[in-house]
């Protein structure tokens, strides 16, 4: 397959155009070359594709388990495995996120296909955190090595959905380090109070999506995007008047791995306080993380 391929890096960050396949007929024996091309670029996109929703769902079965969405329902075409965003029925993500990073196991892959496109605006950006974590003092990265955090589905109005990630994630793949906090899912720093991980958490977000990290890319309908998520975070721009409709298909992962905390959960006091916000999730989270390792 890759003999046939045309590879257009978009960015030195991330991101490649590739043409010359049709991913509709891709085989098993193909998803090596595939993980390589994810691995070397971390979002690849595919214009002209136009695969109908079966082959959509087909080409994510070959690279895992799918998932659909674990809260929301799709507006319009009703398929398990479909995710489906309409900007009409309030379908826009528009801060920076890793899919799922709510869940103990998030999303691995996501596939997306630009079903309804605007005429104007709506392009996607996605960022590389593992550029982010390199271009960070080493102060800054020793730091961030020791800590976890805690992401929650309040974004989907499910805050008691929730688990703890190590700050910077090892790739299974790549052994790269990659800082896996997100503005949309991760709400604190579980070895700091509040205060503190309010000021660092928006830091690290916003340094993962500084511009120089990331690529834009402009939407046709028809096109594929496949990203992974391990080492990527994405979000669309919210810049547009028309309907704008994507489906997703999404392939679901390992377990985060990284750096293990060099310090105990942060509690500022057993009594519910201003500054105590998610101090008593965390106990409850982390107490029952080993009720069901002693089981
Ligand atoms: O609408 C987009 O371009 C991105 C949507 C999104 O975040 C996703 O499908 O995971
Ligand atoms: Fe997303």
């Amino acid at each position: 397959m890759k003999n046939n391929l045309t590879i257009v890096p978009l960015t030195t960050s991330l991101g490649a155009e590739i043409r010359g396949v049709n991913l509709a007929e891709l085989q098993l024996e193909d998803v090596a070359d595939f993980v390589d091309l994810l691995n070397q670029h971390k979002v690849l996109f595919f214009p002209d594709q136009s695969l109908t929703v079966d082959q959509h769902v087909a080409f994510g079965a070959l690279f895992g388990e799918l998932q659909g969405h674990p809260h929301y329902e799709n507006p319009i075409t009703k398929h398990e495995q479909i995710f489906e965003l309409a900007a009409s029925h309030g379908g826009v993500a528009d801060e920076w996120h890793s899919d799922i990073s709510f869940k103990p196991s998030p999303a691995l892959y996501s596939i997306l296909k630009m079903v309804k496109c605007p005429a104007i605006g709506g392009d996607t950006l996605w960022t590389n955190p593992e550029a982010a974590y390199e271009a960070l003092t080493p102060p800054l990265r020793a730091l961030c090595d020791g800590l976890s955090a805690l992401h929650t589905a309040e974004a989907h109005g499910r805050p008691e959905v929730m688990a703890v990630h190590p700050v910077v994630r090892v790739h299974p793949d790549t052994g790269k380090r990659s800082l896996f906090v997100n503005e949309h899912f991760t709400k604190r720093l579980v070895e700091m109070s509040i205060e503190e991980s309010n000021y660092w958490l928006t830091y690290l977000t916003r340094w993962v999506g500084k511009t120089r990290f990331s690529v834009r890319y402009r939407w046709q309908a028809g096109t594929i995007a496949m990203w992974d998520n391990r080492c990527t975070q994405h979000k669309v721009l919210n810049d547009f008047a028309e309907e704008r409709i994507i489906q997703r298909v999404t392939v679901m992962g390992d377990r985060p791995e990284g750096g293990q905390p060099k310090w105990p959960v942060y509690t500022s006091s057993l009594n519910a306080s201003d500054t105590s916000r998610y101090d008593a999730p965390l106990l409850e989270y982390f107490a029952k993380a080993s009720d069901s390792e002693n089981n």
